[in-house]
């Protein structure tokens, strides 16, 4: 598009069902704050909405575990959502809820719209009902044995040992959450949204960038993966999708014959970027449609690689079909980020808690959004570690531009009572420098421009090491040492002149990643802060200018908090999983019931991944008996080259079952830790396959 008149930036609204952890920062809202906070340097015209999703199955989940109502739940988390995105200073314009006025009534004229020009088809089918509960089940509320994998503690909608995604009729043996018992099936109607009438528009635009026939985006700077997931869904077909649910908490589906239903949390859920933008307009007096209406907006939806189908293809029909509104110019989404090379997990309890570590490091969120920017899963996960937190923090951020800016500061105290010195003739190395600083701006902001927030980063760090060189060369505390051999008091002025109009344009560039050291910075320079076109100018500070006393940028981390942090996590970890609540035994078994089970002990002698899935290991064991296929889902956890050889304990006469076209002939044994590690149940000491476990 040509130069946008304005943008709006959305931020994945996260559901309200638990408090936010450094993975959801690195995925949606960090990587936006700093598009955003960029663009207001630049003094565009942009607006920043985010709000938490109130609805669907995921809180009423929460509610059902702590025992509380959905809208108790939404109260609760609400609150500590916003509060944690204030502290890391990610900067909304306004953070909404889907569970207010403006938004039920935004959402359900926005159906009513789409219903009167006829974009949904009533459908009948069959869904799984609760007679207990009296009501229709959520996939998410329907467990049962996973078709590919024997997994008994499958959901409706996925299988989270194989991977595999399921629908709830294919579940063996299906049992309701609410009640535990069978659901029965029952016929209920819905209104669909015939996705595959847009096909083909949907194509043009995400594979050429074309709408109605115009340029609209340039695909070339989506992401691999995100075009390549919008890519697949359309190339496997797509399908009519129910959008609407027969659920009580939500937004009331607003059409005769609607009773008792409302619309599917997805239909929902991104209007409320639109009825968020709504509450902005009512705060500020603003107009909101321009900012989803008008041609010549940008807009940008930051999200995370879950979310990928609802923003590229499901939002994008939804908007077109009911007219009016512009679609996304581009959805960087980024990957998952682990930590400490486990996935991060709110039920396990294995997560960096925006308000724990507010707590623990109230003065320490710039290093935070440093780190999570420096590792961010832009295309690929990645992982946090606090080793690398803290290596990261004490030699780039203190070391080099904490450094840099605190010699040029306390060089001035020192020696010339706070005042920026008077700069002399101009040698070749400061002009080097201040060239730098006029020129790199721009490239760290193209950068910036192209999703690319892990490189801007590094070339902003590269300008830092420019003005550490630079000072180091030019040693100006020897320049200013009466008894050096240097002594060049003038020359020694110049070149912290130089420096100090260097550190303005540092705490520009910084500013979209490290808001708040940048504004500790320019208030030590006593300047205001002066916009991304204008940060590589050479006169932020005239001579004589009064700098504030100053304080280090960033203190150095005492080592030993890494290993203070790891035990933290996994005392946190214990005490999640040692809550019996956290995974119950099962019911009692007889001894008859046992003595069905018959185990062995078993040697692997081949292992092959299975093609195209991650998990899944094809292994051939001797059982002593005879020598036999088995497939397990180890692939994560083990290496093929590492099973070979290995004994361990297999159920054989487990009833042969066919995964991804291969038959799986007995299950090997593991013990899961609570992290969700994997690893062998093996015999004690050297045993012959074939030996019985008993
Ligand atoms: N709440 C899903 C999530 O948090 C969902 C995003 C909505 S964006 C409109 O992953
Ligand atoms: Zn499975």
């Amino acid at each position: 598009m040509n130069e946008p008149k304005r943008y709006t930036v959305t931020s994945a609204l996260p559901y309200a069902n638990g408090p936010a952890h450094i993975g959801h920062i690195a995925g949606a809202y960090l990587p936006a704050d700093i598009y955003v906070r960029y663009l207001r340097s630049k003094a565009k015209d942009v607006l920043f909405v985010c709000g938490s999703d109130e609805h669907g199955a995921a809180i009423e989940m929460r509610a059902r575990k702590e025992g509380i109502s959905p809208k108790e739940i939404v109260g609760k988390y609400h609150g500590m959502l916003e509060k944690s995105f204030q502290t890391l200073g990610i900067d909304f314009d306004v953070y909404h809820r889907t569970s207010s006025e403006l938004h039920h009534e935004t959402a359900s004229e926005y159906f009513k719209v789409l219903e009167e020009k006829g974009e949904f088809e009533v459908r009948e089918s069959e869904q799984y009902f609760d007679e207990e509960a009296q009501q229709f089940l959520a996939d998410r509320f329907i467990t049962g044995e996973c078709p590919n994998c024997h997994n008994e503690e499958a959901y409706g909608d996925q299988c989270e040992k194989c991977g595999s995604s399921l629908s709830p009729m294919e579940l063996i043996h299906p049992k309701s959450t609410l009640s535990g018992k069978p659901p029965v099936k029952r016929k209920t109607s819905h209104w669909y949204l015939p996705m595959q009438n847009h096909e083909s528009w949907l194509k043009s635009w995400i594979e050429k960038g074309l709408l109605n026939g115009e340029p609209h985006h340039n695909p070339g700077e989506w992401k691999t993966h995100v075009l390549g997931q919008c890519m697949s869904w359309i190339d496997g077909g797509l399908h009519p999708r129910a959008m609407t649910r027969d659920l009580d908490w939500g937004v009331k589906v607003p059409v005769a014959g609607g009773e008792g239903k409302v619309l599917y949390v997805w239909l929902d859920a991104p209007i409320g970027y639109i009825s968020a933008t709504k509450q902005w307009a009512k705060n500020t007096g603003k107009d909101w449609r321009p900012y989803w209406q008008d041609q010549s907006t940008k807009l940008v939806h930051f999200i995370g690689k879950d979310n990928i189908v609802f923003h590229g293809i499901i939002f994008p029909i939804l908007l077109k079909a009911h007219g009016g509104f512009i679609l996304p110019d581009n959805v960087p989404a980024n990957a998952f980020l682990n930590l400490e090379e486990k996935k991060i997990s709110t039920s396990r309890n294995w997560a960096v808690w925006i308000h724990e570590y507010a707590e623990r490091y109230p003065d320490k969120m710039d290093e935070l959004r440093y780190v999570l920017t420096c590792i961010s899963p832009e295309n690929r996960d990645s992982e946090f570690t606090w080793q690398g937190y803290a290596d990261k923090v004490n030699n780039e951020l203190v070391n080099n531009y904490g450094n840099f800016v605190h010699r040029a500061l306390v060089l001035t105290h020192k020696n010339f009572e706070s005042k920026v010195p008077r700069r002399g003739e101009l040698e070749p190395q400061d002009k080097a420098l201040l060239e730098a600083a006029a020129t790199d701006p721009g490239c760290i902001g193209a950068l910036i421009e192209k999703y690319q927030f892990r490189e801007a980063l590094t070339e902003a760090m590269k300008l830092c090491t420019k003005g550490n060189i630079y000072l180091t060369d030019e040693a100006p505390w020897l320049l200013l040492n009466a008894k050096k051999e240097a002594y060049n008091p003038e020359r020694g002025a110049t070149v912290l002149h130089v420096a100090l109009q260097f550190s303005a344009t540092l705490a520009t560039v910084m500013e979209p990643f490290l808001p708040f050291s940048s504004a500790r910075l320019f208030g030590y320079l006593n300047i205001d802060p002066v916009g991304w076109d204008h940060a590589g100018k050479d006169d932020h500070l005239p001579e004589g200018h009064a700098i504030r006393p100053s304080d280090h940028l960033f203190p150095r981390l005492d080592p030993k908090m890494v290993e203070n942090e790891r035990t933290h996590l996994q005392e946190t970890l214990k005490a999640t999983v040692s809550n019996p609540a956290a995974k119950p035994f099962r019911n009692t078994s007889t001894f008859a019931d046992f003595q069905k089970i018959d185990m062995r002990i078993g040697q692997i002698k081949e292992a092959v991944p299975v093609p195209k899935t991650d998990k899944l290991m094809q292994l051939t064991v001797d059982t002593g008996l005879d020598v036999r296929t088995i497939i397990s889902g180890i692939a994560q956890h083990y290496k093929a080259e590492e099973l070979i050889g290995k004994k361990v304990s297999v159920l054989v006469n487990l009833a042969p079952k066919k995964m991804r076209g291969i038959e799986s002939q007995g299950m090997i044994l593991l013990a899961e830790d609570p992290a969700g590690k994997l690893v062998f149940v093996v015999p004690e000491s050297d045993i012959d396959p074939g030996s019985e476990v008993c």
